[in-house]
């Protein structure tokens, strides 16, 4: 550096000098827009209505043999502030779980909202009310009602999700929900087990938001006490040169002193007093709700179903399966739908009711099958039945031939002459086919 600095063509440097600093300018125009165009893209996205969120963004197998949603229903879609609503369903819990899922053993069974718009007021499984998780048993089917009351006015997107502990959450089909009435009525009393009418809105509140403050400001204090001091290279010199007595003050160690005593001693003495005041308590509940899949349906082994083939067209977006189907019913039956991730392909031939208002995604002729002719009892076919619509696409579940775990699962109805509706849970593997 000397050297050039010394040097008498010094003036030479100059140009490149300005040629440095321009190109700085020029970074740091670019980033300015950068930031601006970051900024802009954040107020679109939030200035448009919430469309989707999320609810494609799970891995198609985890969507599709996990938890297979069916019958989902509002009671009502459009209510008032404090009215209840109720939604029901089914579900099964696919036998074919992937393998890089793990078991259900604790999930919880959720509605996805846009922040607190409703409140659970109650929630049962199998006709069981139910606080905590549960532990699901793949191959079961469990029937839901969920009871929510309107809180905050307007129109969200509602689903009921399940909360799989390490996997994730599989949404099930949403519903738009219109809320009316004003904010301010809302409420939300209950009665606790000494008789007493507390208003859930407000009640805990000053008290909740007085320990926060307190800890976090306790908290604060001590660090930024030592964070004031030289810190980590300077101390570390300190300690080198022999300083180290100089670190710590006789102060310091009483104030450490008066923290070790103090803080126990102050927990435990408010955590008396709490005793004291509300001595008939429950703790908050941990455990695991244990309730069984509904015993075996009717139509368990009435119907055998295997699939003995998948294959996915990728330009005609189609889902190829062929499934060995025994009729072990008094009646014939046809097939009348497929059902996976959420999505529905329907046979247009059977008049299959569709008895949900969730607008969960349907393909109304999205299926077609080789042999349409009803399945006589006592008798064994091969059907090979196409799932074909764009949905494959939009709904994103056509990637799941771009998983390492390239399996498909879903469930079939059958439909019988008398109006009797068999379900089987379906699985293969896809192999694709790109033409
Ligand atoms: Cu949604």
């Amino acid at each position: 550096m000397k050297t050039i600095s010394q040097n008498p063509q010094t003036n030479m440097l100059m140009p490149i000098n300005t040629g440095l600093s321009k190109e700085r300018q020029h970074h740091k125009l670019l980033n300015g827009l950068l930031f601006l165009a970051m900024i802009f893209a954040v107020y679109i996205t939030t200035l448009q209505p919430a469309m989707a969120h999320g609810e494609k963004n799970l891995e198609p197998y985890v969507r599709m043999r996990t938890i297979q949603w069916y019958d989902v229903q509002w009671s009502k879609q459009k209510f008032n502030v404090n009215e209840e609503v109720t939604v029901t369903g089914k579900f099964h819990v696919a036998e074919d779980w992937p393998i890089s899922v793990p078991k259900p053993d604790a999930s919880f069974l959720n509605i996805s909202t846009p922040g607190p718009v409703m409140i659970r007021t109650e929630r049962y499984l199998n006709g069981k009310p139910f606080m905590n998780s549960v532990a699901l048993q793949p191959g079961g089917d469990y029937d839901f009602k969920v009871v929510l009351k309107g809180r905050l006015p307007g129109k969200y997107h509602i689903h009921p999700f399940f909360n799989l502990r390490d996997a994730g959450q599989v949404m099930g089909p949403g519903a738009w929900l219109d809320i009316g009435g004003d904010a301010a009525d809302f409420t939300n009393n209950i009665q606790t087990i000494n008789g007493e009418i507390v208003n859930m809105e407000t009640y805990g509140l000053g008290n909740g938001i007085f320990w926060h403050s307190f800890w976090a400001l306790l908290a604060t204090a001590w660090l930024l006490w030592w964070v004031r001091r030289p810190l980590f290279i300077a101390r570390y010199r300190m300690l080198k040169a022999g300083m180290e007595d100089e670190l710590i003050t006789p102060l310091d160690k009483h104030i450490a002193k008066a923290i070790l005593v103090g803080v126990p001693v102050l927990v435990f003495a408010f955590y008396t007093m709490t005793v004291n005041q509300y001595p008939k308590a429950i703790p908050l509940q941990t455990s695991l709700d244990q309730i069984l899949p509904l015993s075996a349906k009717v139509n368990a082994g009435v119907i055998e179903v295997e699939t003995l083939r998948a294959e996915y067209r990728i330009p005609e977006r189609a889902m190829t399966v062929s499934l060995s189907i025994k009729n072990g019913s008094d009646n014939p039956i046809q097939l009348g739908e497929f059902a996976t991730g959420s999505v529905r392909f329907l046979n247009k031939a059977i008049p299959a009711p569709v008895e949900n208002n969730t607008e969960s995604v349907i393909a109304a002729g999205g299926l077609s099958l080789d042999n349409p002719s009803p399945i006589q009892p006592g008798e064994q076919r091969t059907l090979l039945v196409t799932a074909g619509d764009a949905l494959w696409e939009s709904e994103k579940l056509d990637g799941v031939i771009n998983d390492a775990d390239s399996r498909i699962g879903g469930l079939v109805f059958f439909y019988d002459s008398e109006g009797e509706r068999y379900v089987s849970s379906i699985s293969a593997a896809v192999i694709p086919k790109f033409d």
